[in-house]
């Protein structure tokens, strides 16, 4: 069995039913499973919602019991949302600019030289989680050196090895995240933090609680996924070193080549959404104040739209995927985290001839009836 793969545990179920289950802490989730469906349903945040009363309801597992910070805007629903939107927007595309992505490649390029001259790297923290810490002091626009504080936190800000929800880590998180927000405050400076706190709504500047409602998000949401991403993005080369060669022999490529790598691993595999009233989901009664997914993950491989969707075609022509999510809350990290592949493709076939597995610990998600290879838990190689 290739190592570098990720086996579809959907195909079935969305094939026949177009839906499954999970049991969340007894509060079931109707995983949508089509790529269809899971548009339909994003599009439609009337029904489907995501800032409901309940914080943390939309996240599988259910954060409630380790958060009461509200995370904007990704629990806020429109008209609202817009707002918040347009507010931090701008922010969010300052990885177009050259100097940004300048400084991005020489994180990256530094980091790969690296763990070129050592014998065998474990991947996910001595690679993936440093590249993740030190191209997020880019996006917050805060000196570099305060990666280091968390790459402390190990790869997810609210789980650990024992469980999935780690209160003691996430008050970690959240009081940092306080810290930080009163020193922008007394000290206004440049960074993420002080612009926030610096801007308003409608005449109103946004209270300490709203800007660590961001910066939680921020925090959060941009891990675990970019750690899985560029985790996976080293095996695959691993196994696959003639796509190495074609991206280094035609770089015009690396645009639709990150792409398809996004659609295949799915780093997000669904997120949830609470119903606002009694409706149908994939001829599926479904209650009010039920909860629903929309899992990108399936959709992703639906062989109604991909062809060979189990396969990574790297230069993939049409590719619709919705790994970075659809509609309303489509993914404001994607223009960082497109860039950080890019520029990470872009470098290993500079740098690297061959890439050996030595070891490997998949990271395998359980979902009830799907059980779901994320990525890697632990992943050993030789860089050449
Ligand atoms: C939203 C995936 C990286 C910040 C989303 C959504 C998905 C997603 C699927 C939609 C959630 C929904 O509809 O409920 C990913 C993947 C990533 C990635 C696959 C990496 C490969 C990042 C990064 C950041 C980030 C690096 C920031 C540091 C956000 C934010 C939202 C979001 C703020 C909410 C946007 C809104 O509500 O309007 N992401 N994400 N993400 N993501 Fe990402
Ligand atoms: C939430 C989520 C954001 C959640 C767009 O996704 O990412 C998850 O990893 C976090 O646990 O709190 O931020």
């Amino acid at each position: 069995m290739s190592k570098s793969a990720l086996p579809d545990p959907f195909q079935d179920a969305r094939n026949t039913k177009g839906f499954g289950t999970v049991n969340d802490q007894d509060d079931p989730v109707t995983m949508v499973l089509g790529l269809k469906d899971v548009r339909k349903c994003a599009h439609n945040w009337k029904t489907f919602q995501s800032g409901g009363e309940e914080v943390g309801r939309i996240v599988v597992p259910s954060e409630q019991a380790i958060r009461d910070t509200r995370q904007i805007p990704f629990e806020v629903d429109p008209p609202q949302h817009g707002d918040y939107r347009a507010l931090v927007e701008p922010w969010f595309k300052r990885p177009l600019e050259d100097e940004y992505k300048a400084r991005l490649a020489t994180i990256i390029d530094e980091l790969l030289d690296e763990v070129l001259a050592m014998d065998s790297v474990e991947v996910v923290e001595e690679f993936s989680l440093k590249l993740q810490s030190r191209a997020l002091t880019l996006l917050l626009n805060i000196p570099y050196q305060e990666a280091e504080v968390w790459i402390g936190w190990g790869t997810h800000v609210f789980r650990s090895d024992d469980t999935a929800l780690d209160a003691g880590k996430a008050n970690i998180l959240y009081d940092y995240i306080d810290q930080q927000i009163e020193k922008a405050s007394n000290q206004p400076g440049d960074d993420l933090y002080s612009v926030l706190l610096a801007s308003e709504i409608n005449g109103k500047k946004l209270t300490k609680e709203e800007v660590k409602g961001v910066m939680i998000l921020t925090f959060a949401g941009g891990r675990d996924t970019v750690i899985n991403a560029v985790t996976n993005t080293i095996a695959y080369f691993a196994e696959h070193p003639q796509s190495l060669a074609r991206i280094k022999a035609e770089p015009e490529i690396t645009g639709k080549a990150v792409e398809e790598l996004v659609r295949y691993f799915s780093p997000l595999t669904h997120m949830g959404r609470v119903v606002t009233e009694d409706t149908q989901v994939c001829e599926h009664a479904q209650k009010a104040q039920s909860r629903i997914s929309l899992c990108w993950a399936s959709a992703n491989r639906d062989e109604r739209v991909f062809e060979n969707a189990n396969e990574v075609v790297i230069d993939r022509k049409i590719n619709p995927h919705v790994a970075f999510g659809f509609a309303t809350h489509n993914c404001l990290g994607a223009t960082h985290a497109r860039q950080i592949l890019h520029i990470l493709l872009t470098a290993l076939a500079d740098k690297v001839t061959a890439i050996e597995i030595l070891d490997h610990t998949d990271n395998i998600e359980d979902w009830d009836e799907f059980k779901r290879k994320v990525g890697f838990d632990a992943l050993t190689v030789k860089f050449n």
